[in-house]
């Protein structure tokens, strides 16, 4: 199950998840953007989609850079088209759910990073309206961290790192690399190894696999919409993620915003998982990587080194881990890609629903439950008492009617994934699992799942961590 990881990290984490019982911050996070948009067409697809949620965020920036794919050029005037088409059906969101960015304040965030591959866009002179831009908005007086989703390269955000070390004391340094949240669509310039070298404490998610080998459909991310490579199905359903669908639910007939979405050349938007995680729907918690979201699932580990990578790692940060899944094909797979892919119809139901709501009244779209836990989201018993799990309270804002099922998600949690344990009356509004024998106190999650029915069923979550006392 979690073939990278020491046991000395497993057992780490598991002290910090007994400490830490926090659940997602009920304020809005603060989210700063790096895109290579250009290189390929799947950059403006998750632009479309990221900005079908700001409502659900504080935007921060949205700040054009390079990549190994687009080494000399950055193109700041596409994220301004797709904010225009935004700015169209703005209006038409604001029916369906409050507190959905303006459009000026939008574009006010755009920016350019310098236009130079990597590390050559580091250091003296290098500076850029988006290095200086980053600095500015971790130095805002807000004690919120900042999430800054890289689907290109990360040297911008190496440049203003690098100004800031330049000038500041090392505990300036160090506050200012505490407010961030860094997660990279891979290394896709040579700014990430140096970023997690020169400053260890910074918080990174990456799926190792650089570019130069072409090894891409090894990462976690690919996910999103891949793992059926060289015609080779491994369980992820192609079919919502295929062009055929997305013109259907996504670009045609759809408003301004959805016409955006791109044609796939590749991978539909490998991007987005930056951001799915940030995405408040009850799945995710965003400072617990492991816990798993429709971003995917990371452990706290160094990962080996690759013949791709620049050079070793030295230090843990966040990076692949595994599920084992029951997959579209009926059979079950074990994969980092599959953390994402278990998720797929959940979220791309989520994101033509809200493409829905860029042009139709609110009685003519769907929109997502609301899921309740009749009991608090942490809970504690001794080995072999009952657990009562109700979900009595849900709701759905269109009145459909709503199915229910508690997946005990065996990934997270302390309590070994390899031993039986099973929630009964699964599929009810209140089920029960009954606490395993443990020698030590043990955690284990189980996820509720509460779908409605519509024509695209859309599902919310609350995710019930169990901690089991001997
Ligand atoms: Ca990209
Ligand atoms: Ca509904």
């Amino acid at each position: 199950m979690k073939p990278f990881h020491s046991h000395t990290v497993i057992f780490l984490l598991a002290l910090a998840s007994l400490v830490c019982h926090a659940q997602q911050s009920p304020q809005k996070l603060r989210v700063l953007v790096l895109t290579d948009i250009e290189n390929e067409p799947d950059d403006a697809q998750s632009m479309v989609r990221f900005l079908t949620y700001s409502n659900q965020w504080d935007v921060e920036g949205l700040i054009a850079t390079t990549s190994i794919h687009q080494p000399n050029r950055v193109a700041p005037d596409k994220i301004k088209q797709i904010v225009t088409a935004y700015g169209k059906v703005r209006t038409n969101l604001l029916l369906h759910e409050k507190g959905y960015p303006e459009t000026t304040y939008l574009t006010s965030l755009i920016k350019a990073s310098y236009p130079n591959y990597g590390m050559e866009a580091v250091g003296a002179g290098k500076d850029s309206e988006g290095s200086e831009w980053i600095i500015s908005v971790v130095d805002k007086k807000d004690n919120r961290p900042v999430w800054v989703p890289v689907w290109g390269g990360a040297n911008c955000l190496a440049q203003a790192l690098w100004k800031v070390r330049q000038t500041r004391t090392p505990d300036d340094v160090e506050k200012f690399v505490a407010k961030l949240r860094v997660y990279t669509i891979s290394d896709q310039d040579d700014s990430g190894p140096w970023l997690r070298k020169t400053f260890p404490n910074l918080f990174f998610i990456a799926s190792p696999g650089m570019h130069a080998g072409g090894a891409y459909h090894h990462a976690t991310w690919s996910g999103i919409s891949g793992d059926n490579f060289h015609g080779r199905f491994r369980g992820g359903d192609f079919s919502i993620v295929d062009n055929p669908w997305l013109d259907e639910h996504i670009r045609k007939n759809h408003g301004p915003l959805g016409a955006e979405h791109p044609f796939t050349k590749f991978l539909m938007e490998g991007d987005t998982p930056t951001f799915l995680f940030l995405i408040n729907n009850g799945l995710s918690d965003p400072e617990h990587p492991n816990y798993g979201s429709w971003g995917g699932r990371y452990e706290f580990y160094t990962p080996r080194t690759r013949k791709w990578f620049y050079e070793p790692e030295t230090r843990p940060f966040w990076s692949d881990a595994e599920d084992e899944v029951m997959g579209a094909d009926s059979a079950w797979h074990t994969s980092n890609k599959a953390t994402i892919w278990r998720w797929r119809r959940a979220y791309q139901n989520d994101f033509a629903a809200r493409i829905d709501w860029t042009t139709k009244a609110y009685k003519e779209a769907n929109h997502p439950p609301v899921a309740v836990l009749n009991h608090p989201n942490e809970l504690r018993a001794k080995s072999g008492e009952k657990v009562m799990l109700s979900a009595e309270g849900s709701t759905d804002p269109d009145g459909n009617p709503l199915t229910y099922e508690w997946i005990y998600y065996r990934e997270p949690g302390t309590f070994d994934s390899n031993r039986p344990l099973e929630v009964q009356d699964k599929r009810k509004k209140n089920a029960f699992v009954v606490a395993p024998k443990v020698t030590k106190p043990e955690t284990f999650h189980v996820i509720l799942a509460v779908t409605d029915t519509g024509n695209l069923p859309l599902t919310r979550y609350q995710r019930v961590i169990v901690t089991v006392f001997p």
